[in-house]
């Protein structure tokens, strides 16, 4: 049977639409997981909610924007700290955020004066900042607070700055998902087009969906730079907001999440007719043939195999130590969605790995088409996957290595499985060259570090 029920499963047989086991001969007209949509209730989600995806995610990377989040003082906390995506702005973004701190009275009267108090007294704190994101919360998206209107008050009357409303409460969508949505549809409405940037280049991109994790957005950079291409804007990796504004100047949409910034790279293509290219920017093999794309496309062939050949001669032979080392491991990739087609065939080709289990948290059907198409026979490809789900899962195969988050890694952690931070990173950047090198690197040093022997040892026998 292609769809698969784990025993843990069988009070909620709703689950087996979401489990699939590719087997020879199949392709994805035939089985696909069910994929964005509701969590079958007892199911224990590991999704964010759409407030998140907007915040967390999009609108928190910008390096030079203030924060303001709407609502209870949770909402704030909780989408604070816990990403790395540094900047070259003193890390502002990871310092500070900003809270209305809504309590039951404000549910009751209303919270708007609160908000265009805070807004006011924002700005106050970080003198230097003329940029704001205000970010609705489930609570007062229900009490019907109108930020919008108040920020334009307060534009008014200050006169130098600029505020986005970004209208994406939690419950807005079945996961994070929907929060990269909204984001990308009403920046592209109200705030592309704004800004005038300066152009330095005959050649001009977007870089969109690489959020600057540990670095990431740095080694892409510098990459096009050598090859003399400007990118105007980068979605939203070390940017700043106006930035963000004078995205339809460029030439070219440079597209490497697709699942969070797909969207915005549509729609430019609509208004602006800028054309799109999707690309992959983890794994050796992945990353030479998207610099020869962008190369191709402003007929820079010669200075992307410049670039290639740079980089090989500098870490090919880093990253063929590794390879030796890790190859016919397995491994599972329990992420959000994007990373699992970006990853499973890189790790494979560039490392020799062999992954053995997949699980999106939010992606949708045509990535599970993407997952699916580049993964294995005999993978086990999950949507929404829970904790005793991923327990099964290792009771069945036997695996060396889990590229997941915090949380399932503690878990797995018990088992002494060692998990690589498959969101944040253990030591990144992994985007790149040189950022493939850290991610085997960080594998290497997982499967072998001695505390797995030591771990398995209970201390007290023969003590
Ligand atoms: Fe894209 S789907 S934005 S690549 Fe996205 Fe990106 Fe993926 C994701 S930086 Fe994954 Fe998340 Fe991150 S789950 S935060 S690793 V975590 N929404």
């Amino acid at each position: 049977m292609p769809l698969k029920l784990f025993e843990c499963d069988t009070v909620i047989p709703e689950r087996k639409r979401h489990v699939y086991v590719k087997n020879v001969g199949e392709d994805t007209s035939m089985f696909l997981p069910m994929a964005n949509i509701d969590t079958i209730p007892g199911s224990i989600s590991e999704r964010g909610c759409s407030y998140c995806g907007a915040k967390l995610v999009i609108g928190g990377v910008l390096k030079d924007t203030i924060q303001l989040i709407h609502g209870p003082v949770g909402c704030a906390y909780n989408t604070w700290h816990t990403k790395r995506y540094p900047s070259d702005n003193d890390n502002y973004q990871l310092k500070y955020v900003c809270s209305t701190d809504v309590k039951e009275k404000h549910v009751i009267f209303g919270a708007e004066k609160l908000l265009k108090q805070n807004i006011l007294e924002a700005f106050k704190a970080f003198p230097n900042c003329k940029r704001m994101i205000i970010y609705t919360t489930c609570a007062t998206a229900l009490i019907g607070d109108d930020p919008k209107a108040v920020a334009k008050d307060v534009m008014k009357e200050l006169g130098d700055v600029d505020i986005f409303c970004s209208q994406c409460a939690g419950f807005a969508g079945v996961s994070q998902s929907k929060g990269h949505h909204v984001f990308n549809i009403d920046w592209m409405n109200e705030k592309v087009g704004t800004y005038e940037p300066e152009i330095t280049s005959d050649y001009t991109i977007n870089m969109i969906g690489d959020y600057n994790i540990q670095g990431d957005s740095v080694v892409l950079s510098d990459y096009f730079h050598r090859m003399g291409i400007q990118v105007i804007a980068h979605f939203t990796g070390n940017e700043t907001y106006d930035g963000l504004r004078s995205m339809h100047r460029a030439q070219l949409n440079v597209v490497n999440c697709a699942r969070s910034a797909g969207y915005i790279a549509n729609e430019l293509k609509k208004k602006y007719g800028i054309p799109r290219l999707d690309v992959d920017t983890w794994g050796f093999n992945y990353v030479a043939e998207s610099l020869r794309k962008v190369g191709a496309f402003f007929g820079l062939e010669n200075r992307a195999e410049q670039v290639i050949a740079e980089e090989y001669a500098k870490w090919e032979p880093k990253l063929n130590w590794y390879k030796e080392r890790l190859k016919g491991k397995k491994l599972c990739i329990w992420t959000g969605g994007p990373r699992l087609w970006h990853w499973t065939k890189a790790l494979e080709d560039d490392l020799g790995m062999e992954v053995v289990s997949m699980s999106s948290k939010f992606g949708h059907q045509e990535d599970f088409e993407k997952v699916i198409a580049r993964g294995n026979i005999g993978t086990i490809y999950i949507d929404d996957g829970n904790e005793l789900e991923f327990f099964e899962v290792l009771k069945e195969k036997k695996v060396d290595v889990i590229f997941t988050g915090p949380r399932v890694g503690e878990l797995v952690k018990k088992l002494h499985i060692p998990y690589i931070n498959g969101h944040a990173y253990h030591n990144g950047p992994y985007m790149g060259f040189e950022g493939w090198v850290n991610c085997a690197r960080d594998i290497y040093n997982g499967i072998h570090s001695p505390i797995w022997a030591l771990a398995g040892k209970d201390i007290r026998k023969g003590a």
